[in-house]
């Protein structure tokens, strides 16, 4: 939009550097940028509207923008604009991500780059690397505690190793997913060395307070996070003599964006790794980037007000650039991070979602589809050209992060029901397959949370252990029926390494005193390639879950209907244990596939005049995309095995 008073601040800026900067070479960039000065200006005045040195700080911005896109290598500019004119591509179903971490997974990153024909043995085509930046050796939460933000951690690599895997993703055609660590840094990276040595300068960008007085003030209305391991969310810094603000870990300094050089400094950041080769950017945490006193310090006006700014300015320079929100927050917070009052993306064109993958695990404990059919629904339509990571596990713990009153409505008392999901998994109990371990138990509130990996949490470790092979195939069963629904649900897709082999729980994190505290560590073992082996031996385990995944992979890829242009509607059907929803193709808009699941470890069947009243199924028979089968329509009901979904089309795909 253009505004005249933006345009002339902007005018102003440009003339100051203009003898800096030639035109020509830059002609893309100041298109973008004058595209976007309106929404820049008015973000950055919301924010730092107050300040007297706005405009200063403005122009430092605007420099920092220039510098990054000068440092923009030309094939990334190539990319750009062929991702400006396929402005749809990530909504494609041709998408299937997989997260690792490079140490675990293949100890650097010339071993992943080794290991790449593995992924794309199974589909993979987007690879998710946890944080690899440079962090301390001990502690460093998994490497979400960054001390270096422009430094490859030396224990994977260097940042030429980085840049040679980005050549090798782009000529496999695959996507490269960083993390930016946004909302806090280690207690040991330069900024915070600089502000415990007393540089008034760096404790700035901390939130830091001599007295008590007001962490006081905000711990009355703020969560903990990490409630067994690092309890409060402020930490006495004897050096500085002064509390710092710590949400997470004690050694996790949250950033203070309430002053801009903090905004700029990632923004640069960001578009430091952009320019490195990443497609798309994980933004962790984001729901915390905003604090004020007397609010959760979550999901608050100007955390999103800071990722737009963080997207508009990453559009002026690298418009082919993605970003992931990574905000495990509640449904009708999340899409917020999308962007509210617009058509397509303004902060994050993904998020993940978490809510799916909560309610995924809430059918599997009582094997029915009740919650997870009506809490699905809370979650608000999301924008045009926006896309969710779904997945069934992840690096973190699984919270039960739906709302009370969806649980009530199934018919369950909410804290009952959340209570018996913690003890299914957790419990070690008799009657559950599951192994999971507890996670951020919270003896004030009683709240827990879930660790384990998802062959633990399905009960392969249990059944294995007492070698029940009706067991160990249910369990296989639940693996494929979960990712069963993340493939086709509309999203990308985003697999945890490990998971395609049912690599267990590990529980050697026990026995290592930095890592003791923190029960997701039983979730991100090594990987096992001896295991990996064993997928080519027909029968076992890791070749039934892995052939059984990348089939549907292939399957996934092409089939149109999977794309995400929102094409989903969830039927109704009167058997709880059933959950179903149709997928239909952008072009033809019309139902192009149902999916169907029964989360019942019992046959189950379903009665089609149910569907037939709903206009679908109205054939003969139909075509199950899952297995290929010919499903003949003329029963009054379609059976199912237990835990069998279908893929049923019954138009063109
Ligand atoms: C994220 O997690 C990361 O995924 C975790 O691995 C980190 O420990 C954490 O940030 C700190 O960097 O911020 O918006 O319940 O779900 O901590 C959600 C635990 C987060 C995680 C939560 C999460």
């Amino acid at each position: 939009m253009y505004e005249q008073i933006s345009h002339s601040v902007l005018n102003d800026i440009l003339d100051e550097l203009k003898a800096e900067y030639q035109h020509d070479e830059f002609q893309h960039f100041f298109i973008r940028l004058g595209a976007n000065f309106y929404a820049i200006h008015d973000l950055f005045s919301q924010l730092y509207g107050h300040r007297e040195d706005i405009k200063a700080q403005l122009t430092k911005l605007v420099k920092a923008l220039i510098a990054a896109y000068q440092a923009r290598n030309n094939d990334l500019k190539q990319l750009d604009f062929a991702r400006e004119k396929d402005h749809n591509w990530f909504l494609s179903q041709s998408l299937v991500g997989y997260a690792l971490y490079c140490k675990e997974f293949a100890n650097d990153l010339t071993g992943l780059r080794k290991q790449l024909p593995y992924l794309e043995e199974l589909g993979i085509n987007l690879v998710h690397i946890m944080p690899i930046l440079d962090c301390p050796t001990t502690e460093n939460d998994g490497g979400y505690a960054v001390s270096d933000y422009q430094k490859i951690n030396p224990q994977v690599g260097t940042n030429d190793d980085l840049s040679d895997l980005s050549e090798a993703l782009k000529q496999k055609n695959m996507l490269l997913v960083l993390d930016v660590v946004v909302n806090h840094t280690s207690n040991q990276h330069a900024w915070a060395q600089a502000a415990q040595q007393g540089d008034k300068k760096y404790q700035d960008y901390y939130y830091t307070f001599e007295k008590r007085e007001i962490p006081d003030q905000y711990e009355q209305s703020m969560p903990e996070i990490f409630p067994e391991q690092a309890p409060g969310n402020f930490t006495w810094n004897p050096e500085m003599e002064k509390w710092v603000m710590t949400v997470f870990n004690d050694y996790q300094w949250d950033l203070n964006y309430q002053n801009p050089a903090v905004l700029i400094e990632m923004v640069s950041i960001i578009l430091f790794w952009a320019n490195m080769g990443a497609d798309i950017v994980r933004l962790d945490a984001v729901a915390f980037l905003w604090k004020k006193i007397g609010t959760q310090c979550q999901n608050e006006h100007e955390a999103h007000l800071i990722l737009q700014l963080m997207k508009d300015c990453c559009q002026v320079v690298a418009p082919g650039v993605l970003f992931i929100a990574e905000a495990i927050v509640a449904p009708v917070e999340v899409t917020k991070y999308f962007g509210e009052d617009a058509i397509n993306a303004k902060e994050c064109e993904i998020a993940y979602n978490a809510t799916l993958m909560a309610l995924l695990w809430d059918s599997v404990a009582t094997k029915n589809a009740k919650l997870l059919n009506n809490a699905i629904k809370s979650i608000p339509d999301k924008l045009e050209r926006t896309t969710w990571l779904n997945y069934v596990r992840c690096h973190d713990d699984i919270g039960l992060g739906f709302e009370d009153a969806s649980i009530a409505e199934s018919g369950y008392d909410p804290v009952m029901h959340r209570k018996f999901i913690i003890d299914y998994y957790t419990g070690n109990q008799e009657y559950s397959p599951a192994r999971g371990v507890a996670f951020g138990v919270n003896e004030k509130n009683g709240d827990a949370r879930i660790a384990g990996t998802l062959a633990s949490l399905a009960g392969l470790e249990k059944a294995l252990e007492q070698n029940d092979t009706q067991a160990i195939g249910q369990s296989i069963d639940t693996i494929i029926l979960l990712h069963s629904v993340i493939l086709s649900f509309g999203g990308i897709p985003l697999l945890y390494y490990g998971d395609d082999l049912g690599l267990l729980n590990d529980r050697s994190y026990l026995d290592d005193d930095l890592k003791k505290h923190d029960s997701r560590w039983v979730h991100r073992p090594t990987m096992r390639w001896d295991l990996a082996e064993k997928r080519n031996t027909i029968g076992t385990t890791q070749s039934r879950i892995f052939n059984h995944l990348k089939a549907l992979i292939t399957i996934r890829k092409t089939t149109r209907a999977f794309a995400d242009y929102n094409t989903r509607t969830i039927i109704d059907v009167d058997n709880p244990h059933l959950f179903a929803f149709s997928r239909f193709d952008r072009l033809k808009r019309r139902a192009s596939v149902l999916v169907l699941c029964n989360f019942d470890n019992k046959p189950q069947t379903l009665q089609l005049q149910q569907l037939q009243e709903q206009g679908y199924l109205t054939g003969h028979h139909a075509k199950d995309l899952a297995t290929g089968n010919t499903i003949a329509l003329t029963d009054d009901c379609l059976s199912f095995k237990p835990l069998q979904f279908y893929w049923l089309t019954y138009a063109s795909v």
